[in-house]
């Protein structure tokens, strides 16, 4: 399945340009090229390998309330010299203008101070006040090359949640095709404004996705005091995975199998909406069947063409089992997901339908889930056999609502100086969350306007309130 990729903010910057340095990597091709990356601030969109000058989509640079590092650092200057010339002559005087306006946003020791500071509300009016260079650089997506777009970004970044919400919001008003958010969650080690951040991200994004699938950086981390030093990692096990789910149906047709996932299958999977995880296992599988000696005997002609002996059905379900039970990319009670997709690759005919049906049967009894759809991706020249496991719209998930509680406490902490408290209504269980998706467009005014950043002021006034 082809999918357009926008990320934003840092996290998604770095995710967008690992999955393209990956699909370089492994010839595998899900995006055509249609990826960009938004940001409120120069450094991480150049500091990207895999994404042109033309895919980096600098925003905010004429809003007072952006702080950009020091014009003369080379990081900077090579930014902003992709950009308008006459844009590039204003920044210059930015810097000063923010220093002041800096100083009453809301701190946390793992908030960076450039860009829009970690505060979403700047980064709501940011986008809002940039929409037509936003629309310009949409034109860059061919959505005719695409089935859907996919919005990837940390919830708990300023820039990540603020300018994806107004994205989210525009891409679901002009395109056609769904429109998927990744989000990445924050470490419990992470200051409570993440927390807060992230949790508001989830109330805005959730019921306006098509599908929000979600990873878990406290789970995903070796050490929870270093979150950032598993950054690399975490993006390579998120972008294996994704790449896996859409990469399904992409590769290259030399062998037909009958049980090939079809497109349509993921989209219907993920048409329930809601929360996402996926989880993952691979084994080897016996190499001389499969291996290098298997592919010289088929080059030479003297072995069947995919030249593949069906894998025994109960390693298989050996395997699909431990990928549900896998460290998901958000762990959650399985037995909540709506709807379930699972894919095989490997080499060609090493499924048999017999594999592929007590698998299916066994997801079916360990999710109790009568949805479960299934097929396979022939890949040559492997040895390893991957399952993927996607569990859509899932209920019962312990971290949101740890995220939840966490966003209550600092919620109640910027409200005790900022008015009366509607906490109550804002904080929500995974269940609540996930409720705003059954009937999204009848439960958005019940969505209290103070989580939602679409609907803030644009301007820089309001947003003064919230943030002391
Ligand atoms: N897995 C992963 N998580 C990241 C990465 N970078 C940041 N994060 C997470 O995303 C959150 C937001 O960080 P950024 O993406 O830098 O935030 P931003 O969107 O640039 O906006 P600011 O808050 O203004 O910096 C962090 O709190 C982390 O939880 C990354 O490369 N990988
Ligand atoms: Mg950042």
């Amino acid at each position: 399945m082809k999918v357009a990729l926008l990320g934003v903010g840092g996290c998604g910057t770095r995710l967008v340009d690992q999955f393209v340095r990956t699909e370089q990597r492994t010839g595998r091709s899900v995006t055509n090229g249609n990826v960009l990356a938004f940001h409120t601030e120069s450094q991480p969109l150049s500091q990207t390998t895999a994404l042109s000058t033309d895919q980096h989509i600098l925003l905010g640079d004429t809003h007072p309330a952006v702080l950009r590092r020091d014009t003369n650092s080379p990081a900077t200057d090579a930014q902003n010299s992709s950009h308008d010339p006459k844009r590039h002559s204003e920044t210059s005087t930015t810097t000063s203008q923010h220093s002041t306006s800096s100083n009453s946003r809301p701190r946390g020791y793992d908030i960076n101070e450039y860009g829009v500071g970690g505060d979403p509300d700047v980064g709501a009016q940011v986008a809002k006040a940039d929409r037509p260079e936003i629309r310009r650089a949409l034109d860059k997506i061919d959505e005719t090359e695409v089935a859907a777009t996919m919005i990837v970004a940390g919830l708990g970044g300023g820039t990540g949640a603020g300018v994806g919400s107004v994205l989210l919001e525009e891409l679901t008003d002009i395109y056609e095709t769904e429109v998927y958010t990744l989000g990445v969650l924050p470490a419990d080690t992470e200051s409570d404004q993440r927390a807060l951040t992230a949790a508001r991200g989830l109330r805005t994004l959730v019921p306006r996705a098509a599908s929000t699938l979600l990873v878990d950086n406290d789970s995903w981390s070796r050490d929870r005091d270093a979150v950032a030093d598993c950054y690399q990692s975490i993006n390579q096990m998120t972008v294996d995975r994704l790449l896996s789910v859409f990469g399904a149906g992409e590769a290259n047709a030399t062998f037909e199998s009958e049980l090939r996932i079809d497109p349509a299958d993921i989209s219907r999977t993920l048409a329930v909406g809601g929360v996402t995880t996926v989880g993952r296992a691979t084994i080897e599988i016996d190499s001389n069947a499969h291996g290098l000696l298997a592919r010289i005997l088929r080059l030479l002609g003297r072995s069947q063409s995919s030249g593949s002996t069906p894998v025994d059905a109960s390693k298989i379900k050996t395997l699909i089992s431990r990928a549900v039970q896998s460290k998901l990319t958000l762990p959650c009670e399985i037995t909540s997901a709506d709807r379930v997709l699972l894919i095989l690759s490997g080499p060609p005919d090493t499924i048999s339908r017999k594999g592929f049906e007590t698998g299916r049967y066994l997801l079916e009894e360990e999710t109790q889930t009568v949805e479960v759809l299934a097929g396979d991706e022939p890949i040559q020249n492997t040895t390893e056999l991957t399952a993927t496991v996607v569990l859509a719209n899932v209920t019962s998930v312990p971290q949101i609502d740890e995220l939840q509680r966490r966003a209550v406490t600092a919620e109640d902490a910027v409200t005790t100086t900022s008015g009366p408290s509607t906490t109550t209504e804002q904080t929500t269980t995974t269940d609540e969350v996930n409720s705003q998706t059954v009937e999204p467009s009848a439960d958005e005014d019940s969505i209290p306007t103070e989580f939602d950043f679409t609907n803030a002021e644009t301007t820089s006034e309001t947003s003064d309130s919230t943030e002391q």
